[in-house]
């Protein structure tokens, strides 16, 4: 099993565990999607690493240590750290040797990472505006857009002609997005996923995918801590 350890979500008094020498160590927080697309990184690595979690609303007194910004993923190896879930995916992808995550054509990954800046820039925000920071009034414009963008995404898989956006198996570019799209539970009731059919089979080859299942959280607990979230409860352990 990769994952060698995994916490509890620790809070402001909790002590630092102590490092083990040679381990790779995640700081994460399990709903946190950024943390998410390390998880799969490592997971598609098949990396021994252990987890440690934070609870974001109580941090460790520590944690402001590890990250000036305070925010998961980190990752630390041996007392080097680095933060920021693209950053954390690239350490990760280069520390572990197998299953490299790019392309080794150039282009072919200058294209994935074009693709990953449209998806952070036009679908992930207006997904977050749907579901845990929506704007009053504003509801059908973050709908509509959030449609419109994924029908280009969708485009751009059709284009590629292959089973994942990475090639045959899942790539960097898929896992940067997966987090996402994993929470699509959450939109049960507003988006019309049957208006997306080769991003409904990507989706459902991406649940069958190893590292996707290592990583998943079941849709129930999904739609547990959104409605948790909602009330301004913050519950990570289930
Ligand atoms: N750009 C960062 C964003 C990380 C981020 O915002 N993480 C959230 C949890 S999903 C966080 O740590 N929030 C707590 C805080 O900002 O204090 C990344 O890609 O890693």
């Amino acid at each position: 099993m990769p994952v060698v350890e995994e916490t509890k979500h620790l809070e402001v008094d909790a002590p630092l565990p102590p490092l083990k020498k040679g381990l790779v160590r995640l700081y994460s927080n399990r709903f946190c999607v950024f943390s998410q697309r390390t998880r799969l990184v490592l997971a598609a690595k098949s990396a021994n690493y252990e987890i440690i979690n934070i609870h974001l609303k109580k941090k460790p007194t520590w944690y402001a240590s590890k990250n000036p910004n305070g925010t998961t993923p980190c990752l630390e190896k041996d007392e080097d750290i680095v933060w920021d879930s693209t950053i954390t995916c690239e350490y990760g992808n280069d520390i572990f040797a197998e299953n490299p995550l790019w392309p080794t054509d150039p282009l072919a990954k200058a294209k994935d990472r074009m693709l990953i800046d449209f998806f952070n820039s036009k679908i992930f925000p207006n997904f977050m505006k749907l579901t845990f920071y929506p704007v009053e009034g504003k509801e059908e414009f973050y709908q509509q857009e959030y449609e419109k963008n994924v029908g280009k995404l969708q485009e751009n898989l059709v284009e590629r002609g292959t089973t994942f956006f990475g090639g045959s198996q899942p790539g960097m570019v898929d896992y940067m997005m997966w987090p996402w799209f994993e929470r699509w539970v959450l939109l049960d009731d507003i988006f019309p996923k049957d208006n997306f059919p080769t991003i409904l089979t990507w989706r459902k080859n991406m649940i069958a995918a190893p590292a996707v299942k290592e990583a998943a959280i079941p849709d129930d607990i999904h739609l547990e801590y959104f409605k948790n979230f909602k009330q301004n409860i913050f519950q990570y352990d289930y």
